[in-house]
This record gives C-alpha cells, structure tokens and sequence, in this order.
C-alpha cells in the first residue's frame, strides 16, 4: 500500500548509518539532480504549540494543492524522531489523499544533516523561523542558524527584518557557508507560522480560524517562493 511504501522509505531514509541502504539510488543518486527538492519541517507545531491534528490537514491539502501544478519537484517533510506524530499523521493523510509517494514523503532526520547524516540530498530547506529572523531561541531555527553559520544571518538580513505570520522569505545561502559546502543546501526559506504559545509574539490565543488561515498562507507561501527558484 501507500503507507507501507512511505513507512518502509522513511525507515530507509531515516536509518541515518546504513550503508547498504536499498534506497541509496533514490536518495542520495544522480536521480535528485534533475528535481528539485524542498525539505522542511512542520511550521508551527512544537514550540508554537499548533494542533497536531489541524496542521496535519494543512500540510497535506497544501503540498497536494502544490504538487498539481508542477512536476519534476519533490516535497519531503522532516522530523527529528521516528516517533513524531506530525509525520505519522501527515503520512496517514496523504495515503488516505493518494498523493505520490514519490513526489512527497517524510524522512527521519536532522535537516541540518540530511546529506552527510542521511545519504540525502535536498538544494532547498525551510526553517520554521522568528518573526525578527533571529538565531537562537530553539528548535530547527536554532538548529539551522548554527549549521550554517554567521553568513545566514547576514544574508537574512540583506532580504529581510521581520516577517508577519504567514509569510516566508527566500535567502540563497553563500558557498562559504557550511551548510552549502557541506550538505548541498544552495537555500533556506525561512517561515512564519502562526504562534499558539502564550510565551511568544503574536499569540493568537487558541484563535484556530485565524491560526489555520494563517498556517495555509505560510505553507502556500513557502511552496510558491520554492517554485520561483528554479522557475
Ligand atoms: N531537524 C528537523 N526537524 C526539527 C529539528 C531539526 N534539527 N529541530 C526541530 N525540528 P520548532 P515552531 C522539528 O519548535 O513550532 C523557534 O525558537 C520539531 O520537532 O522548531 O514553528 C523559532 O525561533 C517540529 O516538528 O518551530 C520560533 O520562535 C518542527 O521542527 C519558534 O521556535 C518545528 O518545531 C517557532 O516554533
């Protein structure tokens, strides 16, 4: 079925040492070079404190709503565990859609390391960001800013200050940077999602028709700002 084709690549994929992996011409092969593939991992749903369940439904109508209008793309939704119930959901859900399991799946994993670590490559990676675009503060942000080192940051700001809720912004990532030297990453887009964490700015204070509007305008953001690199 379509679930056991994803679960058994996310076990692949994700199985970050095996060397003798039987998915090793599709991951890490001369097949990635001609698609263009975005890695990122879900907007919102850790620190911001959003709805397992309602982003689920999010991701998976939009990266649909995405996949129908180009080819020769790949979408692959990244978690830390293999226990993550974002990916689980999300994989559930896309099945239940029929979305191809070849055009969008999930991986286990550092999105900091998807090459060196997971035998992957991905040109493109999203960073679930602050609204000022800072370092630090945790999670993939925190994450992703340290990999990269300080010429992220540098670059994040000749294209932006802040960012709203909803929005993304596209920073190519100097070759210097060791992220791209490393791991092939040439950009990362940076999201806004909507925040449900009363600790945080722009709390929208359990406001879930605001919050999932605001969830759909960053995925679809993020999609679009995807398609016009390579477009
Ligand atoms: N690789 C892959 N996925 C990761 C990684 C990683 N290295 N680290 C975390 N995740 P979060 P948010 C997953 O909290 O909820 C920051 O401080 C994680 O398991 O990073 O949008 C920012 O500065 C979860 O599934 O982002 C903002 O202030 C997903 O990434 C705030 O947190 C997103 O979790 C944004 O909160």
């Amino acid at each position: 079925t379509f679930t056991a084709e994803l679960e058994n690549k996310t076990e692949d994929q994700g199985s970050l040492n095996d060397e003798n992996s039987s998915d090793r011409s599709f991951v890490g092969g001369s097949s990635c070079n001609d698609v263009h593939t975005l890695a990122f991992p879900s907007i919102s749903t850790s620190d911001f404190q959003f709805d397992l369940e309602k982003a689920s439904d999010i991701i998976v109508d939009s990266v649909s709503d995405f996949l129908n209008k180009f080819d020769s793309v790949r979408l692959v939704l990244v978690d830390l565990s293999d226990k993550s119930k974002i990916l689980s959901l999300v994989r559930k859900k896309a099945a239940q859609k029929n979305i191809e399991s070849n055009k969008f799946f999930t991986f286990v994993g550092d999105i900091t390391q998807l090459y060196t670590k997971g035998n992957f490559r991905c040109n493109v990676i999203a960073n679930a960001t602050n609204w000022r675009l800072k370092p630090g503060g945790g999670g993939v942000n925190a994450a992703i800013y340290r990999a990269a080192g300080d010429s992220l940051e540098i670059a994040t700001k000749e294209r932006a200050e802040t960012l709203s809720p909803g929005n993304s912004v596209v920073v190519p990532l100097p070759s210097s940077s060791p992220l791209h030297l490393r791991e092939g990453v040439t950009h990362v887009i940076h999201v806004l999602g909507p925040n449900m964490n009363p600790q945080r700015p722009n709390y929208l204070k359990n406001d879930y028709v605001e919050g999932c509007k605001i969830l759909h305008d960053a995925y679809s953001s993020l999609f679009e700002n995807f398609a016009s690199i390579f477009k």
